[in-house]
């Protein structure tokens, strides 16, 4: 990408039509506590563009009716829509197949649905999980109330002082009992991108099963589930431009039989007689009653939206906004990133002095500057740093340079006000 200088030195990005893109995101262009939005909480939700709302309230207002069950035109025409917002999130990350493909409620439901579905009816006592140490609370609690039940170990990947994962000591984690291993792509407290192609392949190694949590990378970065070579992916509609309540998870053909059922009830059965119950195929083994069709719907269109974009020029437009702020952030003293990786994506946690994070984003927020203040959901992340909290600055495509110095500036501010340098 090409780059221009900007205040202090430090280069920019120069837009891939982002002033553009903006357009398309109407909640971007309101005043917030009297200043331009600047939503830097992309972490936590992202925006969706018009062309995603558009496509959702089509389908609520004149095409609505349930899926896999009705003749009638708008319930095959429902199916085909559903069906197809599969095929493109299989697309999306380039599963084998769309079968491949589970709609749940979120990365969260994700996580559980494998916990219950293959860890319940594949680990017993003395059985290892692996998880690393920059995991969120949704990969981390499943396998500890998997661990309670089973008697099943958890094991956890040291955490360096750059907040990289300490790779010797996860090989050295890793033997004959490890079954699975649970692991982020991106690390949503503190922006780490793991090595996680590599990693899979050490599990791989012991026979261990391998489940990445995509919910901080489909979202930023190119995502090719054969490549990396795992058994489980996953991720999140409402943080790529979709909607709530619609999450993915990718589970490999082969993974199949090694899953029972999840939630039980209409759809994910072929036959119920009071006697015995015939399970329908994957997917729909693991979708019991009626799907979030409309979200479904919306995420479809959300990964139209970013293909248009293209991933590859996300990525590059997020890691360029990511090194001027990095950049303007290091200029401007009294500030510590918590966090230093090499390979970084789209998070920037942070500490004002000793300025209580929350005192942070409040003074933000009267700027018009919308960030997270907290423990991220991944307190041991921040056990990890010593810190009960952060504030934390997310990136999405939509965002500009304009939005860092905007943060620059409301930094300044806080520092003036909260007398901190
Ligand atoms: N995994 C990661 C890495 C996440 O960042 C999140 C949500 C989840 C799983 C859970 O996703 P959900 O859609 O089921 O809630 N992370 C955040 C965050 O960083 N701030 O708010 C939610």
């Amino acid at each position: 990408m090409e780059a221009t200088m900007l205040r202090g030195g430090v280069s920019a990005p120069k837009a891939f039509d982002v002033y553009r893109i903006r357009e398309d995101f109407p909640i971007l262009q309101q005043q917030m506590c009297g200043h331009p939005l600047v939503y830097l909480d992309n972490a936590a939700s992202s925006q969706t563009p018009k062309s995603v709302n558009d496509r959702m309230h089509r389908y609520q207002s004149i095409e609505h009716a349930n899926v896999h069950r009705s003749v009638h035109t708008l319930g095959t025409n429902a199916t085909a829509a559903f069906e197809g917002a599969r095929k493109k999130v299989a697309a999306f990350i380039n599963a084998a197949s769309e079968k491949e493909i589970v709609f749940t409620r979120g990365s969260t439901d994700s996580v559980n649905l494998v916990m219950h579905s293959f860890g319940r009816k594949n680990l017993k006592g003395g059985d290892e999980i692996v998880v690393t140490g920059l995991e969120h609370h949704s990969n981390i609690v499943p396998w500890q109330m998997l661990c309670e039940e089973v008697g099943a170990v958890l094991r956890v990947v040291p955490v360096t002082d750059a907040g990289e994962l300490n790779l010797t000591e996860f090989e050295r984690l890793l033997n004959r009992r490890t079954r699975l291993v649970a692991m982020t792509q991106v690390s949503n407290a503190i922006g780490t991108v793991n090595p996680v192609q590599e990693m899979v392949a050490a599990a791989k190694k012991v026979g261990a099963v391998a489940l990445i949590d995509g919910a901080q990378a489909a979202p930023h970065l190119p995502v090719d589930v054969r490549d990396l070579g795992c058994d489980f992916y996953l991720f999140s509609g409402h943080k790529m431009c979709g909607p709530t309540g619609i999450g993915v998870l990718y589970a490999k053909q082969s993974m199949h039989e090694r899953m029972g059922p999840y939630l039980g009830g209409g759809d994910m059965i072929l036959r119920v007689t009071f006697e015995k119950t015939i399970y329908n195929v994957p997917p729909h083994k693991f979708e019991a009653g009626t799907p979030p069709i409309a979200a479904a719907i919306g995420l479809s269109a959300a990964i139209d939206y970013l293909q248009d974009m293209g991933m590859t020029e996300v990525q590059r437009h997020e890691s360029g906004l990511l090194e001027y702020a990095l950049g303007r952030i290091a200029q401007l003293g009294g500030v510590r990133v918590i966090g230093t990786a090499k390979q970084r994506a789209s998070v920037i946690s942070f500490m004002v002095g000793d300025i209580h994070p929350h005192d942070v984003g409040s003074l933000l927020n009267g700027y018009g500057i919308a960030i997270r203040a907290g423990h991220h959901c991944a307190q041991p992340v921040m056990d990890r740093f010593d810190v009960p909290a952060t504030a934390r600055a997310s990136f999405a495509l939509y965002n500009t340079a304009d939005d860092v110095d905007a943060l620059i500036d409301g930094i300044r501010s806080v520092q003036r006000i909260l007398g901190n340098q």
